[in-house]
């Protein structure tokens, strides 16, 4: 499990703009180490059902505002939010996310969000290939 950590250590540092080298894990041993949906479908509902789980608390039921966004990231993101700065990464990640500026997250501004971490943990896999290759 510590390679999963690394990641989404690596994760938080790219969402605050100080990305830092880490000395990454075989890459085998990094794919078998973190618990994967077990098709492509199963993930895309499990997207939908976790974005609904928190825009249903208040408010517009269709919408994440920044509380249920903050709620989200502590339960499903937690490593991500480890750190002295959990307020301000909350903020830039809803002002980052919010693209029509309502003070909301949407569905789509949500699957933004998802696709950008899925991106640079996909970066730290091919590193983690390119380095163990080497
Ligand atoms: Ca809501």
């Amino acid at each position: 499990m510590q390679t999963c950590s690394s990641a989404a250590a690596l994760i938080t540092d790219v969402v605050r703009g100080e990305l830092q080298p880490l000395s990454p894990a075989p890459v085998s041993d990094t794919i078998q180490d973190c618990k994967m949906s077990a098709n492509l479908q199963g993930a895309m509902e499990d997207l939908i059902t976790v974005f609904y789980k928190y825009s249903g608390k208040e408010g517009d039921k269709y919408k994440l505002n920044k509380k249920e966004l903050k709620i989200m990231l502590q339960e499903e993101l937690s490593e991500f939010l480890a750190g002295p700065n959990q307020a301000s990464v909350v903020e830039k990640i809803m002002t980052d996310l919010d693209e029509n500026k309502d003070g909301e997250v949407d569905f789509q501004e949500f699957v933004v969000l998802v696709a950008a971490l899925t991106v640079a943990c996909n970066e730290f896999f091919v590193d983690s290939i390119k380095n163990a290759n080497k």
